[in-house]
């Protein structure tokens, strides 16, 4: 079998994706996510350019060799755009793979570690009120774990916040949006929203909260410490994480665990945090780490060392990529938590898939491959919209760090 053309489409179904979909001379196909949410056609230029014209002619059925390949042959290494793109690539073949198997990719993984994929949902609002009205929801839609956000008060727009009923996209404006950032707010408010949501729910539901990368460790450590009594599952991405020396001085002062790594994109960015036992989940993912097969090689480096997965699923991670992470999920020893946000029905639409959501879990499709594909004549009725996500200043308009 080769390879005889590999097609990359943009579309924006109420939000950009970028989907590569490779082409065999037995007429078996696969697709996968090359989505970098703000950065979109970067990915789609580095591709078409760069990598489409190496494949042509390629065995398919060489997945590692292929990911060496691109990953070894550009010579600049790493980085969320080459990642991405070799992602696309991987994940393609691995659906090309088990298509030609007649099996489901998880049974070409290992077969199923568990039932099902644990996922939490999102709980958003502006205000504490809301936020509980909001984690009600999602236990009675059957959620086992709710990540917990709300506004600042003092603070108008808060990341990871949607305004008013509008569906969660955080990439709002062509150019970047510009929001106000206090961590002395920040922190005098949020415990006081956990302490809300458990004497509401009481200590069963999972409940998790994203920092955004906007502390420093210190102010971390301290963050940890004040939501100890309300047992989170994880308190995600408190620091940047470029340093991972800088995990080592929160974890020295909470026993709140640490989530980290959606930004990250190869084993090399986080086999510190993970070695040193510095995190408790690693949240890289299947689109922006390489594909299945660095992910899947992450995923193993985690488990001798105690580190649990905990994928970003976030909306900007197409339907591709979401059955992809759920064939890994399924499949490892060391799974912790699946991130999940529904897509519009516009995305659910063009990427049509057989993965669903039962009770609290998702469940990956039973046929063969990664069981999704792009309708690529509705994909074309939703031209690219340019999309940027928002910048942080600080009140007296110094940039953030993140
Ligand atoms: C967030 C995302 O889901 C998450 O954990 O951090 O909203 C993230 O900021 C976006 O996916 C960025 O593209
Ligand atoms: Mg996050």
């Amino acid at each position: 079998m080769r390879i005889t053309e590999a097609r990359v489409v943009v579309t924006c179904p109420g939000r950009n994706f970028v989907t590569l979909k490779i082409v065999t001379d037995e007429g078996v196909t696969g697709v996968g996510d090359a989505t970098l949410n703000g950065r979109e056609l970067a990915v789609a230029a580095y591709l078409r350019e760069h990598v489409v014209p190496a494949l042509i002619g390629r065995d398919p059925a060489r997945i590692e060799d292929t990911w060496q390949y691109l990953y070894k042959g550009a010579y600049w290494r790493r980085g969320p755009v080459t990642m991405t793109a070799i992602a696309a690539v991987d994940t393609a073949l691995w659906d090309i793979k088990g298509k030609v198997a007649g099996l489901p990719v998880y049974q070409l993984l290992g077969g199923r570690s568990r039932d099902g994929v644990t996922v939490y949902g999102h709980a958003n609002a502006e205000t504490a009120d809301g936020v509980l009205t909001e984690v009600a929801r999602y236990l009675d839609l059957g959620y086992r774990a709710v990540r917990v956000q709300t506004g600042v008060p003092g603070l108008t727009g808060t990341y990871g916040v949607s305004a008013g009923a509008a569906p969660y996209e955080p990439a709002d404006a062509a150019v970047p949006s510009e929001t106000t950032w206090s961590t002395r707010r920040y922190l005098a408010h949020v415990p006081s929203v956990f302490r809300r949501v458990r004497e509401e729910f009481g200590p069963h539901v999972m409940l998790l909260h994203d920092v955004h990368h906007r502390l420093t460790p210190i102010e971390a450590a301290r963050l940890g410490a004040a939501l100890e009594p309300y047992d989170l599952t994880w308190m995600e991405d408190p620091v940047p994480a470029e340093l991972q020396e800088g995990f080592r001085l929160i974890r020295q002062h909470t026993t709140t665990p640490i989530a980290v790594g959606e930004i990250l994109t190869s084993v090399w960015d986080c086999h510190g945090l993970i070695t040193e036992q510095l995190i408790d989940y690693i949240r890289a993912t299947v689109v922006h780490a390489g594909g299945i097969t660095h992910l899947r090689r992450i995923f193993d480096l985690a488990a001798l060392h105690h580190v649990r997965s905990g994928s970003h699923g976030a909306t900007d991670l197409s339907p591709v990529c979401m059955a992809a992470a759920l064939h890994l999920d399924i499949s490892i020893p060391n799974f912790g938590l699946q991130e999940y946000m529904s897509h519009t029905a516009e995305t659910d639409a063009v990427f049509p898939h057989g993965y669903h959501f039962a009770d609290g879990y998702l469940h990956p499709a039973e046929q063969p491959g990664l069981g999704v594909d792009i309708d690529e004549d509705l994909a074309a009725r939703y031209p690219y919209r340019p999309a940027s996500l928002p910048v942080a200043r600080l009140e007296d308009g110094t940039l953030h760090s993140w």
